[in-house]
């Protein structure tokens, strides 16, 4: 089982600000909560931020064919990108959208996901945990 995680623009800068909404653990220690948990489950991972579109957008479509399911935390592009949605129906792999923070309790702008509606499952709220529940819900899910 292959799974690929991806992350949006500005979470490379986890626990550097806003650690009341984002907590202080920084990106590093949630790519070793993602490997650690991949490895415990027998899980392939791999995990790619972007701050760009176009790039997390070519991140999906080379997941056809290779990977089994996707974890992504859009950020900021959950609430404005067409063109991630379009990219996950193109490729139909299961999808799961994670969100650090309680998203639901936040701005106006924020209550719209594109991503989301293309997603099995959502977390949110959990902080880092949120990934964790993703991958094990992803393996439950895949039968695998
Ligand atoms: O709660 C989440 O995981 C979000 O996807 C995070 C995005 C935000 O735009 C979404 O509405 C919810 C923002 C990520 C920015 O991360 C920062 C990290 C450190 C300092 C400032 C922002």
């Amino acid at each position: 089982m292959k799974l690929l995680v991806l992350n949006g623009p500005n979470l490379n800068m986890l626990g550097l600000r806003e650690p009341d909404i984002y907590g202080r653990q920084d990106y590093a220690a949630l790519e070793k909560l993602i490997y650690d948990t991949c490895a415990a489950e027998g899980i392939k991972v791999e995990v790619f931020q972007s701050n760009h579109e176009g790039a997390l957008v070519d991140k999906i479509q080379g997941a056809y064919g290779n990977t089994d399911g996707i974890v992504i935390n859009p950020a900021a592009y959950t609430h404005t990108s067409i063109a991630i949605l379009d990219a996950l129906k193109a490729v139909a792999i299961p999808a799961v959208e994670v969100h650090i923070s309680d998203v639901k309790s936040r701005e106006d702008f924020r209550q719209i996901s594109y991503a989301g509606k293309a997603c099995v499952k959502t977390y949110m709220g959990l902080g880092f945990e949120g990934y964790r529940r993703a991958i094990l819900f992803l393996k439950e899910y895949l039968g695998k």
